[in-house]
């Protein structure tokens, strides 16, 4: 079978955008490129001098920057140079950054939400991490950009993917239209086209939480737990429990095999831990493109109306028919 690159199906499928004159695609392909720059420095990442904190020095004495530090560099010099794109907010920014107040003038008529390296904390025990980004547009391009053009329900994304450096680098997109997996090729430095129309099964017999904050769970997290982890040989529990603490790998393994992933309220975080507009939303677009659904509670996580960049929610994402047994013990527990 003939290899597909990222490139060509892109340019394949760029007819599916009513609107499109190639900037989604040229957007896509942009995002692609920070990919394999980021990849090539996380692959290298026991090599001594990418390692350790912000501000530590190398054996030039040059400072060392932390590999999250560099992907959300290497996204946003992709991002402006390419000009498809006009604001973007970065897990590692506090405010967002208003490309179309740079000197690299932009008439780009997309925003770009984005967490440039999740689960940073894994990266020196060479454990999966990820980065996620989602994409909007604007409603008016004409007019001036308004920061809060971006607080957009995550039902309106245009597109949204991951990119998982794993024990092969991965990235899966969807732009609505189902959902497409691509493994980069070291030898030809291309993402090729491995997983056509990825769907996640229905059903699955793998939960995903950090079992160590059961205590602070509500009580029908506490009690779907203990549901999971009983004998029942007619729904093949007691289920496995995974868990990498990396919420692209935790949920590229859910989107493959099937499963749950969870991460709720918790006394001491009663919105979760996950950020609504770059890990959760995107995450919730691409599983639901895939036939999977995605909670924060009762409410659809992509029905909810940002308030603020940096917001967090809680998530219950997964294959459908576990997805709706939380929803049972919910309704339960109410
Ligand atoms: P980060 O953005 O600071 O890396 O945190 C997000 C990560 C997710 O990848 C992962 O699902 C979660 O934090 C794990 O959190 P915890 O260690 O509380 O289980
Ligand atoms: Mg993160």
């Amino acid at each position: 079978m003939a290899l597909k690159t990222l490139g060509q199906f892109i340019i394949e499928k760029q007819a599916d955008f009513p609107y499109a004159k190639g900037e989604l695609s040229r957007l896509l392909r942009d995002i692609g490129i920070a990919a394999k720059v980021i990849n090539r420095e996380v692959n290298k990442a026991g090599l001594a001098d990418i390692l350790g904190e912000n501000g530590d020095h190398n054996v030039q004495g040059e400072a060392q920057k932390k590999l999250d530090v560099y992907a959300d560099e290497q996204f946003i010099e992709a991002l402006s140079r390419g000009g498809e794109c006009c604001y973007i907010a970065s897990e590692e920014h506090e405010e967002g950054i208003d490309l179309t107040k740079r000197s690299i003038s932009t008439k780009g008529k997309y925003m770009v939400c984005m967490d440039p390296l999740d689960g940073s904390s894994n990266i020196d025990l060479n454990v999966s991490v990820g980065s996620i980004f989602s994409i909007y547009r604007r409603k008016d391009p004409e007019q001036p950009m308004n920061t809060a053009e971006i607080l957009q329900f995550g039902h309106e994304q245009v597109a949204a993917g991951y990119i998982i450096y794993g024990s092969s680098t991965m990235l899966v997109y969807t732009t609505g239209k189902g959902v497409n997996g691509f493994t980069l090729d070291p030898s030809i430095g291309e993402f090729c086209l491995s997983h056509p129309n990825m769907r996640i099964p229905e059903e699955g017999n793998t939960y995903s939480v950090n079992e160590g904050n059961y205590l602070k769970f509500p009580q029908y997290i506490k009690d779907y737990i203990k549901y999971c982890q009983m004998e029942d040989l007619a729904t093949d529990r007691p289920y496995t429990s995974r868990y990498i603490g990396s919420m692209v790998a935790d949920l590229h393994r859910t989107l493959i095999i099937g499963g749950i992933f969870l991460y709720p309220e918790t006394s001491n975080y009663p919105s979760g831990k996950l950020r609504l507009l770059y890990e959760c939303n995107p995450m919730a677009f691409i599983i639901e493109q895939a036939g999977g659904m995605a909670l924060s509670g009762q409410q659809r996580v992509l029905t909810i109306k940002p308030t603020h960049l940096h917001q967090r929610t809680p998530i219950i994402i997964g294959s459908t028919n576990m997805v709706r047994k939380v929803q049972e013990f919910m309704t339960r527990d109410q």
